[in-house]
């Protein structure tokens, strides 16, 4: 019997029967702050938590993240070297995300935005698109989201590239690796990519070498009238460089889904900017019954010693 502790600043979605049903090791769940005994504590199951609280855990075997990203665990170098940390990787957020760039890039590239308007106008107007495979989609971030996206676009006919720090890619794909870092790794590679690339979708984690990264030095080195599409982290995109490239036409629109600080503040001029179009960070959300299965599996693993699935490397940070 394992003793999951569910710990969330923000979630409601997760009820007492998450894990009823679910095969695999029996578990019971307690939900935070009714910690109980807490040398009880096996797992935590965490989303933004308050990290002070960690330290009261003393037989803790491994952190399971709510999500795919790490980065509301705060400093992972401050977790002990002999914890493992554990992200959420499934299909069925794999295939959400997909489907999030998906709608979005076309929504640009059919020019959704225009007959949107047009509708408003009850105006008739068919307007000629360029042909898929002349359409360069640039996807940063080649891993377990961003391969996927990549696949699918290249599937309905996109000219796709991808970016990443050690060059992972999908056979007929051009692979872009980041400047300076990584075996093989060519300087120059983000911006020629950039140079390639008309619709720019960052699936990038949030860490040190990522914050900030879209910027309006980045935003300068894409074609001018591209679009840019964010749904790895708000911190990894600069709002008032996009703002301005917005304003200058060097960017043509924007699809936006996580942001610099979330809930997006009403006040925020993204709301109603006519060039950007936002979502409630819910590009691919976390299904409670696969999460559990997955966590639950997890831990069969680690209790018969064998590696888990979505282990993070805490000196990379994702
Ligand atoms: P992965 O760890 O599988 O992939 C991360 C990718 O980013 C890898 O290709 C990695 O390169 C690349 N990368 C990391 N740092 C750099 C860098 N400095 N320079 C270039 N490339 C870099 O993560 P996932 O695909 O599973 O998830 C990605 C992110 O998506 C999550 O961390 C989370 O922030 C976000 N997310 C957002 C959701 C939403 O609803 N908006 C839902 C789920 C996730 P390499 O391959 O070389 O390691
Ligand atoms: C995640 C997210 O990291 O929802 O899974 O952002």
């Amino acid at each position: 019997m394992a003793t999951v502790l569910l710990m969330s600043t923000s979630e409601l979605r997760y009820g007492d029967d998450l894990f009823d049903g679910v095969p695999g090791p029996s578990v019971t769940l307690r939900r935070w702050p009714e910690v109980g005994d807490a040398s009880e504590i096996d797992y935590l199951l965490i989303w933004g938590a308050p990290q002070a609280a960690l330290s009261t855990f003393p037989n803790l075997k491994a952190v399971f993240s709510l999500g795919a990203g790490v980065d509301h665990l705060g400093d992972l170098s401050a977790w002990p070297d002999t914890l493992p940390i554990i992200r959420f990787v499934d299909p069925s957020l794999t295939d959400e995300m997909t489907g999030w760039v998906v709608l979005n890039v076309l929504r640009f590239h059919r020019q959704d935005p225009a007959y949107r308007a047009q509708q408003a106008d009850k105006i008739w107007q068919a307007h000629l698109v360029p042909p898929a495979s002349a359409v360069r989609v640039g996807i940063a971030g080649a891993g377990v989201l961003g391969l996927a996206a990549a696949e699918a676009l290249a599937g309905l006919g996109y000219d796709v590239a991808v970016w990443s720090r050690t060059g992972r890619a999908l056979d007929g794909l051009q692979s872009f690796t980041g400047p300076g870092v990584g075996a093989g790794a060519r300087a120059g590679a983000l911006d020629d990519f950039l140079a390639r690339t008309d619709m720019l979708v960052s699936l990038l984690p949030l860490t040190e070498e990522t914050r900030g990264i879209w910027n309006e030095e980045r935003f300068a080195r894409l074609p001018r009238g591209a679009f840019v599409l964010n749904a790895g982290r708000g911190k990894t995109l600069v709002e008032a460089d996009l703002l301005a490239a917005l304003e200058s036409g060097q960017v043509a629109g924007a699809a936006l889904d996580v942001f610099e600080s979330e809930p997006l503040a009403e006040t925020h001029p993204f709301w109603s900017h006519p060039k950007v179009i936002v979502s409630p960070h819910m590009a691919s959300l976390t299904h409670p019954k696969a999460l559990a299965a997955r966590v639950a599996e997890n831990i069969g693993r680690l209790e018969r010693g064998v590696p888990v699935e979505g282990l993070v490397d805490r000196t990379r940070g994702y």
